[in-house]
């Protein structure tokens, strides 16, 4: 069934000249990356206060980097669906097009977008949590663990809770939220600050809010407009109507 768009959303898309998605795990979930929340979220398996924070890795290292060397793998198998892609593919059809992710996978730039703003990191990177040194994917194992030349453990370049995001990076997606025509919301419950408050950022600067989400969120009731569906099939449906 068409997806029904009405007038005023067609005219704003269309005339729109900088558009800005802003995505969560919802967008990588039909490339088979599991959610955090909702009822395949991965978080009513794991308590998330036992892994993703500082204090909790300090204390057992292992069971985190176990953790992540499994998400790595589900992701290297991945691929980025259409959601991503048809992201991607806007930038030949709009005059600036970015990406603000929560998201660590990778996938918005494997499916081609050039303009990617990581609020949370990127899984692929690591570093060290004493001298700071920058690691890739290849970091030696001592005792099972990724060590730095210095001794100290490495960690992935991820945002735990409680750690300040990359403030150049948040900067700048601020930054182009406020400057947007439109601000899509796309696969994010937006219950993770101050990520979230982007989101709102942007509407109070006049950018009309579009959400695609298969579920209602404590947003929805904040955007201009909602579509409930998968983000691969919706975002390619509305597109195919501008
Ligand atoms: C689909 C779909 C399909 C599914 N199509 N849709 C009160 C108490 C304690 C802490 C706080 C508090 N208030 C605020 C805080 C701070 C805290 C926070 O926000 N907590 C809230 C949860 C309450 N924030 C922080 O700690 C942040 N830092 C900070 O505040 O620093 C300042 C500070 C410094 C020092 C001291 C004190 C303060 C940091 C937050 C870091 C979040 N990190 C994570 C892990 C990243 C690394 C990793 O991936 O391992 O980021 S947590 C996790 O949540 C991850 C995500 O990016 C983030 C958001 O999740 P997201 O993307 O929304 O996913 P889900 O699963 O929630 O939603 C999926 C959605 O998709 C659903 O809506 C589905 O319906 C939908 N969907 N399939 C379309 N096919
Ligand atoms: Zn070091």
């Amino acid at each position: 069934m068409e997806l029904l768009i009405d007038d005023k959303t067609k005219q704003i898309l269309k005339k729109a000249k900088s558009i800005v998605f802003f995505t969560g795990a919802g967008i990588s979930a039909e490339s088979g990356i599991p959610t955090f929340r909702g009822k395949d979220g991965i978080w009513n398996k794991l308590k998330p206060e036992e892994l993703a924070n500082f204090n909790a890795f300090l204390k057992n290292p292992k069971l985190v980097w176990e953790w992540y060397q499994h998400r790595k793998e589900i992701i290297h198998k991945c691929q980025p669906n259409p959601a991503h892609k048809i992201i991607a593919e806007l930038q030949n059809k709009y005059e600036k097009v970015s990406v603000v992710t929560q998201n660590i996978d990778n996938l918005h730039r494997r499916a081609g977008s050039k303009s990617v703003y990581e609020l949370h990191g990127n899984i692929e990177r690591n570093y060290c949590i004493d001298c700071k040194k920058e690691y890739g994917n290849n970091v030696p194992l001592i005792d099972g663990l990724p060590k730095c030349d210095c001794g100290g453990l490495v960690r992935p370049d991820v945002v735990w809770f409680g750690e300040y995001l990359p403030q150049n990076v948040f900067t700048s997606a601020e930054e182009i939220a406020k400057k947007s025509d439109v601000f899509f919301i796309v696969g994010t419950t937006g219950i993770v600050y101050p990520a979230a408050s982007i989101i709102y950022l942007a509407k109070n600067k006049g950018s009309y809010l579009i959400e695609v989400n298969i579920d209602e969120t404590d947003i929805s009731i904040s955007v201009d407009q909602s579509f409930f569906g998968k983000a691969g099939e919706v975002l390619p449906q509305i597109f195919s109507q501008i």
